[in-house]
């Protein structure tokens, strides 16, 4: 298959393992249509079929854990490959009880598997899956199904799929979320593709997905490049809730004086609350940290320059593309990119401002308090922000999703599994086409009630020189999007002004321009806004 080039695969510090599953697939609904034979001796009486009902291409850390945990299914019987065959060697050897079925050339793995086969790619983004989908179309038949589970850009994804569909095979493109312990004990599950390939990759995805609340984190997320777009959002989303968490550990730690460890209680006491989430309960671990080598907290001996591996950087892009304001997601992308700046950060650090060393509260406990509030409002335009763009990005595609069943996906396995999902799940079910998540009742009421906290902290961080620029920017979001009246009004006399941009009346219909250089008399013109 011919590559158009693309970012190579994001994913593994944005996507890191769980360090502590909370939700693993015990007790996994089975599947219930399609009956697999259990092992590899029991296999298929038709001769040209062999005994998997699905295999896993690629066995580095995500693909060797992926094939353990269908493994551990009874109703799976996994046929695995990789390109060299040492590490096909080491996985069957360590992991006698899974029963694996190895192939070690693309004619071996074919046969190996029962028809539809059914296949999924763990390999790097880009090139590397463009050459496993060339083999794999060349030894599987008509029919058959590839599913690509690495972090792809949505739109090679669209591509992808277009060629292999035209082929006759089906394509998936499948978004995987909780890094290698969330493979192997139970991932959120993001398959994208053709209706006809969900029939029989839907029961044997759900036999290997996080369980929240009784459901597979797995749904089929809609046509084409839908899955891998929902987890780059997801990704994007990350990205936000990431900064908050830290924006809010930074005030608190300026502001009282506290410790590390004491800090790490104050987020352990919030993971109880509305708060609770899986990046809460590891920032407590985190801050909690001791550097074994010098005694010091792990926290202030990391270098303070954040890293990233791209999926952010799509989420913003495709966002500007569609023009659905993430601004959430954006500052904490750019928050990423400044602190990676220490040449420019050491030129600067000179610069007047007041100096957050002198700042303290008087309060610590209300202080505390206000900025949990604050972390809870600014979170809630976070997920609304992505929420929105995934919204855009179904009415730009022509994907039929169910933004409430994406919300309950992400409730286990991910990296932001989150109780608060559970509220955007019951926004979504009572008002499917909600226009803007913030505006159900549940989050008008925890806005009405977070806000002047959030003010509050937007406020003091700014004075001190505090840099807040998740909190500020998704208060600055929340107010515009309120504004009965925006100054956007002026930004079109500007454009007029320069470039005959036109403009709208609030009085009557119609489009106008301003002779701007002649007697500057109004009148009727084209729309060219
Ligand atoms: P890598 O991305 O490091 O993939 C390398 C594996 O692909 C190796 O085993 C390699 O074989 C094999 N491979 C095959 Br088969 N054909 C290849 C080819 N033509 N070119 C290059 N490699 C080929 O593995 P990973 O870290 O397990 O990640 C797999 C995918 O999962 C990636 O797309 C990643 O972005 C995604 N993902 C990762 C995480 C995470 O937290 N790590 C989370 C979610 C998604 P070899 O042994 O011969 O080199």
């Amino acid at each position: 298959m011919s590559s158009t080039p693309s970012p190579t695969g994001p994913s593994t510090d944005q996507d890191q393992a769980p360090h502590e599953a909370t939700q693993q697939h015990e007790g996994a609904p089975q599947p219930e249509e399609v009956e697999r034979p259990t092992h590899p001796e029991a296999a298929s009486t038709n001769a040209s079929e062999g005994p998997a009902n699905i295999g896993v291409v690629g066995l580095a850390v995500m693909g060797s854990n992926l094939a353990r945990n269908l493994a551990s299914r009874e109703s799976n019987t996994v046929a695995v490959f990789n390109r060299s065959r040492s590490k096909t060697d080491e996985l069957i050897e360590a992991h006698p009880e899974a029963e694996f079925v190895p192939a070690f050339t693309y004619e071996e793995f074919a046969a190996s598997l029962q028809k539809p086969r059914t296949a999924i790619i763990m390999v790097k983004a880009g090139k590397p899956t463009d050459a496993v989908i060339d083999e794999l179309m060349r030894v599987f038949e008509p029919g058959d199904i590839i599913i690509d589970g690495g972090n792809s850009l949505f739109t090679d994804t669209i591509r992808r799929e277009k060629a292999v569909s035209e082929a006759g095979y089906n394509f998936v493109g499948m978004g995987v979320s909780g890094g290698e312990e969330g493979a192997l004990n139970g991932p959120s599950l993001m398959p994208g593709g053709p209706d006809e390939a969900w029939v029989t990759l839907g029961p044997i995805l759900k036999s290997i997905a996080a369980v929240a609340e009784g459901e597979p984190c797995v749904t089929h997320i809609g046509h084409d490049g839908a899955g891998h777009f929902v987890k780059m959002v997801h990704n994007g989303i990350e990205y936000a809730d990431m900064q908050l968490i830290a924006e809010a550990y930074d005030l608190i730690r300026r502001g009282t004086g506290k410790s590390p460890a004491e800090i790490a209680d104050i987020f352990a006491e919030w993971n109880k609350g509305e708060l609770e989430s899986y990046l809460i309960e590891i920032t407590a671990e985190v801050l909690r940290q001791t550097d074994a080598a010098t005694g010091r907290p792990l926290v202030d001996v990391i270098v303070d320059q954040a890293g990233a591996k791209g999926t952010g950087a799509w989420t913003v892009q495709t966002a500007l593309d569609l023009g659905v304001p993430v601004s959430g997601i954006a500052e904490a992308t750019f928050a990423r990119s400044l602190s990676s700046h220490r040449e420019q950060r050491d030129v600067a650090g000179g610069l007047p401002g007041p100096s957050p060393e002198d700042f303290t509260v008087d309060d610590a406990d209300a202080f505390i308090e206000q900025v949990r509030l604050a972390l809870y409002a600014s979170k809630i335009v976070a997920y609304s922000q992505g929420f929105d763009e995934i919204r855009a990005g179904a009415a730009q595609y022509d994907w039929n999703i169910d933004l409430g069943a994406v919300s309950k996906i992400w409730r286990g396995g991910c990296i932001i599994r989150a109780q608060f999902l559970n509220r955007i799940a019951d926004a979504y079910d009572a008002e499917a086409d909600l226009p803007v998540l913030l505006t159900a009742p549940y989050f008008v009421e925890a806005l009405g009630r977070t806000q002047d906290a959030w003010r509050e902290v937007v406020r003091i961080s700014s004075a001190a020189g505090i840099p807040s620029p998740a909190f500020s920017s998704s208060l600055a979001y929340y107010d515009g999007l309120r504004a009965e009246r925006l100054p956007a009004a002026l930004i079109q006399g500007q454009r007029d002004f320069f470039g005959a941009h036109t403009y709208k009346r609030i009085d009557k219909d119609g489009t106008f321009h301003t002779l701007w250089s002649g007697d500057r008399s109004e009148v009727e013109a084209e729309d060219t806004h």
